[in-house]
């Protein structure tokens, strides 16, 4: 019976296409897989074994975490730290780096991971995900300190999601375009269900918490009041609007649809860079828009360029149809540091 391209036999025929590859970076893939598998049994059990809820407990970002963020951090660690491939792993769950224990053998890569991204949706069944960036751990470093895992977004090798919605799918990019995979669960596999995913250059569907509109800065209102007053106003067209509370599931709306998402900083204090965190949310999904031909921002810099101050900084993200990002970092321009419009 014919079951499609597994993402195990797409990843061996990329890495045929590299000069050079040894197999290590196949192997690191396909132990993510497995982690991925894993947690969306225990994310499509759920209310069945007693996993949802909170943990009682807080992460380094000071969040309430769900049982299921804690079970599936330690999913990702148990299904990556014995591999050879690692030289050292970063989660949102976890204050510091985590180091390969002495016991197992170390690799090239680093890997940061959001274990699950929009927990907060969990207890109300609606889409969560996994959200993965593989960076290059510096050469003749054994040990990586916080220091070696601050590289910007475009020196990762690899960025991938998993998507825990009606289907759970994988979508990945290694720098050659961006492909889609659904778990076929009947054989356990995740098959080419995307390939070459491209971001729609043009949308009517943005994607904002609404209920911030009062701190946003200039640039971002005037962008969404442009949005709201549809073919009546400046845009003479209408918009739709979403928000998923979830950026996995915003992300791959973008990628199978179009839209622009929007998590800007605001005026309240402590959320001027916004609330998504750049090394595991906001470079890998700008790497994965970015190959299928979308844009991000920060609103005044290309995220990919960040160059990273800490492991859990936040940064302001704008990502998704090329021509409506655009028309976002244009109204920045506009502006000056202070968020007054300079005069046409
Ligand atoms: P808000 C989930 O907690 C998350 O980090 C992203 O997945 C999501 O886009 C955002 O926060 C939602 O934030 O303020 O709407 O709850």
């Amino acid at each position: 019976m014919e079951h499609g391209t597994t993402l195990t036999q797409f990843i061996i025929e990329e890495q045929r296409r590299i000069p050079g590859a040894t197999g290590d970076f196949t192997s690191l893939l396909n132990d993510i897989l497995t982690a991925c598998k894993k947690i969306s049994c225990a994310v499509n059990r759920g209310g069945l074994i007693g996993v949802l809820g909170s943990a009682e407990t807080e992460n380094v970002q000071g969040e309430t975490q769900k049982k299921l963020d804690i079970i599936s951090n330690e999913v990702m660690i148990d299904a990556l730290e014995w591999t050879g491939h690692l030289a050292g792993m970063a989660s949102e769950e976890m204050e510091d780096p985590l180091p390969i224990p002495k016991h197992y053998p170390k690799g090239k890569y680093l890997i940061l991971f959001d274990p699950l991204d929009g927990s907060s949706n969990i207890d109300v069944n609606l889409s969560v995900g996994t959200i993965f960036s593989i960076l290059r751990c510096p050469d003749g470093v054994e040990h990586p300190a916080v220091e070696d895992f601050l590289q910007p977004g475009s020196k990762q090798v690899c960025a991938g999601y998993a998507l825990y919605g009606p289907s759970t799918m994988l979508v990945l990019t290694t720098g050659h375009g961006v492909n889609g995979f659904t778990l076929d669960r009947s054989i356990g596999e995740f098959i080419l269900s995307h390939p070459d995913m491209k971001v729609p250059a043009e949308t009517r569907e943005f994607a904002i918490n609404m209920s911030n509109q009062r701190y946003w800065n200039a640039p971002v209102s005037r962008y969404v009041e442009e949005c709201l007053k549809g073919a009546e106003g400046a845009r003479e067209k209408d918009f739709n609007m979403r928000w998923v509370a979830s950026m996995v599931a915003e992300v791959h709306r973008i990628l199978t649809r179009g839209g622009i998402f929007m998590y800007p900083g605001d005026s309240r204090k402590g959320a001027e860079n916004g609330k998504l965190r750049l090394m595991y949310e906001a470079n890998p999904m700008s790497f994965i828009i970015e190959q299928a031909g979308g844009a991000s921002s920060t609103g005044r810099q290309r995220i990919l360029d960040v160059q990273p101050q800490g492991l859990h900084q936040r940064v302001p993200v704008i990502l998704g149809s090329r021509e409506e990002v655009q028309r976002v970092v244009s109204y920045h321009n506009d502006t000056d540091g202070d968020g007054s419009r300079q005069v046409a």
